[in-house]
């Protein structure tokens, strides 16, 4: 059985003291759960803190970006080094909003997950179709793309690692939601062609994350169904009492 992954993606808001305090809170909320690994993604400037107020509680910390190269002249850069020297354990990789306002392709989302994985940083790889693709029933075929690409070089061993969220682009903070039966339709595509690329193994191992407008009240019939393994939520993963709930779904 895959165990479930609950990601919180607190994209651009927190400062270290509202992280803190976030943990602080959250924590005893969550004590002596096993059913769900809890990873909490902070900016880079609040990494350092959540590292440090998580402890040895098991939730694992992961990042929202990193540079594909290791090191270099990438002024305002974060590179995966940076991150395993602070103990962070997972990244955030392509997500819709990276894509969008800071023109990554697939191509750099490749490299990324290449560069993460050498790391020993456990890549959670967004893809998700535009709301015009799917209109113009085009789902299917930039799933596939954007999930070949992806995992272009990567070996069957290492594409175990990786934790892919299927996140509909046109469901990302907009309080519209997939229904669990497109979730589950576009999950089962991911994993038909990770069989296809990595083999059967491989695809029943990896763990399909979904993402867009989760919330308290929609994250059971999410979760439940059998194809989606977990959830990266964003907006109401920024209250414990909240994120907590998703996660005893
Ligand atoms: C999608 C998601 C988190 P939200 O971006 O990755 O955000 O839950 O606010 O739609």
């Amino acid at each position: 059985m895959r165990k479930p992954v609950i990601a919180a993606n607190w994209k651009m808001y927190k400062t270290p003291a509202q992280a803190q305090e976030f943990v602080t809170a959250f924590l005893p909320l969550v004590a002596g759960q096993d059913r769900a690994e809890i990873v909490l993604c902070p900016s880079a400037t609040s990494l350092a803190t959540v590292v440090a107020a998580v402890g040895g509680s098991g939730i694992a910390v992961g990042g929202q970006n990193i540079h594909q190269a290791e090191e270099g002249a990438y002024t305002g850069e974060t590179s995966a080094q940076m991150l395993t020297a602070l103990k962070v354990s997972h990244v955030i990789i392509g997500h819709s909003e990276r894509r969008q306002y800071f023109c990554e392709t697939d191509e750099i989302v490749n490299q990324k997950v290449h560069t993460a994985l050498k790391h020993g940083l456990t890549p959670i790889l967004c893809i998700g179709e535009l709301l015009e693709e799917r209109e113009a029933g085009k789902t299917e075929e930039v799933l596939l793309k954007q999930a070949s690409i992806a995992l272009k070089g990567i070996s069957a061993e290492q594409a175990k690692q990786i934790v892919v969220a299927y996140e509909p682009v046109w469901a990302i903070g907009t309080g519209k939601t997939a229904t669990p039966e497109m979730a589950g339709e576009a999950h089962f595509m991911i994993r038909t062609e990770i069989a296809r690329l990595q083999g059967r193994e491989v695809a029943d191992a990896i763990r399909i994350l979904y993402g867009g407008s989760v919330k308290p009240d929609n994250a059971a019939s999410l979760l439940n169904q059998p194809e989606i393994d977990g959830a990266l939520v964003g907006g109401a993963s920024l209250v414990a009492e909240s994120f907590a709930k998703i996660v005893k779904f």
